[in-house]
């Protein structure tokens, strides 16, 4: 599923968001920067062993901010590590939605014309799916609409085919399809 926000593509694809070949993508981080399981522990495993170099460096972050490193042997130029929140911790909608509005800045930052997300906060973190979808797709097409921004593409890689279909109902929602 594909929608235009001033001429900037959104799009929805099923898959393993390390094959992605956008200019950045987005692993769905900690405090601490420690890739762990899931979408971290693929990037990883796929990225080599610089990416998490490059985390500890850095050293960590705040739950809401993302902040940028190269991406190793991925076909991607940069990880943009967005640290969502940990569902039950208290503000969790207005956390998730800075991690994304973080991201989509630090990519224009970095110049990137395109960058996928993963579902952020969704599996280890524990936050419901639906709500995820709505948050993210809402914050995305607000700063397509506000920002001054170098991305023409905004991709969402769901893992399995059910995230891809609730992405999609939450997508008609936030942009007025349906
Ligand atoms: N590509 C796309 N989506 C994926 C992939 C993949 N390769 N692998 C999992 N997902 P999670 P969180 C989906 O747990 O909840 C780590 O230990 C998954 O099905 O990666 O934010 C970190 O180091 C789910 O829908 O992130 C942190 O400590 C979504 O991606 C902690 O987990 C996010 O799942 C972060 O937990």
């Amino acid at each position: 599923m594909k929608l235009e926000v001033k001429g900037k593509v959104v799009e929805l694809v099923q898959g393993d968001i390390t094959e992605m070949d956008t200019d950045a993508i987005v692993n769905a981080a900690n405090e601490q920067l420690i890739l762990g399981g899931g979408v971290a522990g693929a990037i990883r495993k796929k990225g080599g062993p610089s990416i998490q170099e490059e985390c500890n460096r850095i050293g960590g972050t705040t739950v809401g901010n993302a902040v940028v490193t190269g991406a190793g042997n991925l076909k991607a130029k940069y990880v943009i590590h967005a640290v969502g929140p940990r569902y039950g911790e208290g503000d969790e909608d207005r956390k998730l939605r800075n991690a994304t509005w973080n991201s989509l800045l630090r990519a224009t930052e970095k110049g990137c014309s395109s960058i996928a997300f993963p579902a952020i906060s969704t599996g280890i973190f524990g936050f419901p799916k639906d709500r995820c979808a709505r948050i993210m797709l809402r914050t995305v097409k607000e700063f397509l609409e506000k920002e001054q921004t170098t991305l023409s593409r905004v991709a969402f890689c769901l893992f399995t085919r059910e995230d891809l279909s609730v992405f999609e109902e939450a997508m008609k929602e936030a942009f007025d399809t349906v």
